[in-house]
């Protein structure tokens, strides 16, 4: 059978972003087992003859009326697949999905019927929410960093921005390349409807939300940009690991070099 991705270069580099950055992941100790999800809307790459392609599911029914994404297009990683099987094969451990005109049921076109992650719901609301307020951003990205979900053990970084403060000022690059810093989500039970819905609320401040005790969930113009965003976070909470390992608090850019730095990168405040 021929792959969707066959002939469409722009589809096929952003399935292959996807490999990427599933590989990365794994690498990183991120994604044990069918652990984290990615999701893509790629409508944008899809063509009339994507259009015409009958669906190889019965509809799914998504428990949402979503009516922002009538219509369009995703790749989902599929339920219990792994990261690093998804790094080599991408169609094989997920698929391309189509949302159907009643904005509450989708069905797959290609490559395989593999079903969606059990969290395709909560991201497909995410992508709703980003079209209904115009964002440019078309990746969501799910995955368990160890050391930013080690910070979520203690209430203090639970506090709104605490955990964002102290991880900016670990590095310069941090706030440069996660401008809005890392939002926190009180622990919901994965999968839920709340959940979803905590997760979009903190979304409207954040690119990159932390599920307490559980992982990030990140959002940006394309997967490899969410990842980027959720590693130079995890990057400074190894420096502040690294750092208390040695024995000690660390100081941290000061107010004066984090207000330097903001206003030499242009950043918001
Ligand atoms: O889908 O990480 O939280 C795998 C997960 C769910
Ligand atoms: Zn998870």
């Amino acid at each position: 059978m021929e792959s969707i991705l066959t002939n469409r270069p722009e589809l096929a580099y952003q399935i292959g972003q996807a490999a990427e950055v599933a590989g990365y992941l794994w690498e990183k100790g991120w994604a044990e087992r069918n652990g984290g999800n990615i999701t893509l809307n790629i409508t944008e790459y899809v063509d009339d003859e994507i259009k015409a392609m009958p669906a190889i599911s019965e509809p799914i029914a998504i428990g949402m009326h979503l009516p922002y994404i009538k219509g369009c297009y995703f790749y989902c990683k599929g339920t219990q697949k792994r990261m690093r099987d998804l790094a080599r094969w991408p169609m094989d451990n997920g698929s391309i999905i189509r949302i159907l005109d009643d904005c509450e049921h989708y069905e797959i076109i290609a490559d395989k019927a593999v079903m969606s992650t059990s969290e395709a719901p909560a991201h497909l609301s995410v992508h709703n929410y980003l079209l209904e307020k115009g964002s440019p951003y078309r990746a969501s990205l799910h995955t368990h960093p160890i050391e930013l979900i080690a910070l979520t053990h203690n209430k203090h970084f639970l506090e709104k921005d605490v955990a964002t403060r102290t991880l900016w000022s670990m590095i310069p690059e941090t706030k440069a390349f996660c401008p809005r810093g890392l939002g926190i989500i009180p622990y919901e039970l994965p999968g839920s409807v709340n959940l979803a819905e905590a997760t979009i609320k903190q979304l409207e401040d954040y690119d990159v939300a932390m599920w307490e005790k559980h992982g990030v969930f990140a959002v940006d113009v394309d997967i490899m940009s969410a990842f980027d965003q959720v590693d130079v976070l995890n990057k400074s909470a190894l420096i502040y690991v690294a750092a208390k390992s040695m024995g000690f608090e660390p100081d941290g850019m000061s107010d004066e070099q984090m207000a330097e730095m903001t206003q030499a990168f242009n950043l918001p405040k």
